[in-house]
């Protein structure tokens, strides 16, 4: 069976791991979002990419959700001396962004082999490889494509790492844009979603994490002409995010943060959505804005409950 997830961050990885607890990793192809990526220090930073990589190789810091347990922060302090004596208006010397000490490796490796010409998909599959992962992790696009925030208060528009780090996601937000001039789904994400017997959208954030992959040309439509084998997850539990600021930023944006707002944002592309048992009240309206309801667990307090979310998700197409 071939299975392809669309990902985001933390909820996609738990998510994979319970599926490749079910599933052999030959089969399963992740498209993650690249939205979030960012370039600080001079380096290229793709936080879902990693977040993905080191929680499947039992890696990942597992308070934070990002970044490597055990981890230490040396170079971080040692760029504090540097803050001081920084000209106004550089944006040398980020300390509000952690990079431990051996993240910066991965970093280091990512940003040497896309300067020397490697594609983002082929330096993602080097580092995966280096982590022992079996499955096929796969950014959404080699190009180059941001996600950008619009604050409510100052209408000024920031990257998204500037909005979810730097401003602790605690501002209201008005919109949210991506920058993609020219940017392609890739040939191997394109070839993972119209060959998949079961496509799975992960459950994160439908905003941020879901929209930049389907922002990419092509995507909603492939996606549409495959309906019947897509299985979305709510990331909305009882109308409250799982993780991160979903639920407020649906409010926000005028979607109604519960499992019907998912629903409708989902229609066109899914056809389910796998909700949780505090919201099997709502089953039959989310059934009228389109998508059939799964009611199964869809907190994944530990590994068994992640694999038995996969496969009641691999079950329902
Ligand atoms: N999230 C934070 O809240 N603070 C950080 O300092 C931070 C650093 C960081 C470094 C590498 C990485 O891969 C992720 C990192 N994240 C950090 C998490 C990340 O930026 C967000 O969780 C995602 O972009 C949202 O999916």
């Amino acid at each position: 069976m071939r299975i392809t997830v669309l990902a985001g961050g933390v909820g996609a990885a738990r998510f994979l791991r319970g599926l490749l607890a079910a599933v052999s990793a030959s089969e399963v192809t992740a498209i993650v979002n690249t939205g979030d990526d960012t370039e600080l220090h001079g380096l290229s930073i793709s936080p879902d990419l990693d977040t993905i990589t080191y929680t499947l190789a039992e890696a990942i810091d597992p308070v934070r959700g990002w970044g490597l347990a055990g981890e230490s922060w040396h170079a971080m302090e040692a760029m504090q001396r540097y803050v001081d004596v920084r000209p106004s208006g550089s944006s040398a010397a980020p300390t509000w962004f952690g990079l431990g000490d051996r993240d910066l490796a991965t970093h280091f490796y990512r940003t040497a082999r896309l300067v020397e010409g490697a594609t983002l998909t082929d330096v993602t599959a080097e580092i995966t490889r280096a982590w022992g992962l079996g499955l096929c992790v796969l950014p959404m696009t080699d190009d180059r494509f941001r996600t950008v925030v619009t604050l409510a208060e100052s209408g000024q528009q920031v990257t998204f790492q500037d909005y979810f780090v730097r401003l602790r996601h605690a501002v209201a937000v008005a919109g949210i844009s991506f920058e993609h001039s020219s940017a392609r789904l890739t040939e191997s994400a394109r070839a993972a979603i119209t060959g998949a017997d079961v496509i799975i959208i992960a459950p994160s954030n439908p905003l941020v994490s879901i929209a930049p992959i389907r922002a990419l040309p092509e995507v909603d439509r492939l996606l549409a002409e495959r309906r019947h084998r897509v299985v979305a997850i709510s990331p909305i539990v009882g109308g409250a995010a799982l993780k991160g600021p979903a639920d407020r930023m649906l409010h926000e944006l005028g979607i109604e943060p519960s499992v019907v707002g998912v629903a409708r944002l989902y229609a066109p592309i899914a056809a389910v959505l796998v909700v949780d048992p505090v919201d099997a009240h709502l089953a039959s309206a989310v059934e009228l804005v389109g998508p059939r309801c799964v009611v199964e667990p869809s907190i994944m307090f530990d590994i068994d409950r992640a694999r038995a979310l996969a496969l009641a998700c691999i079950a329902a197409v």
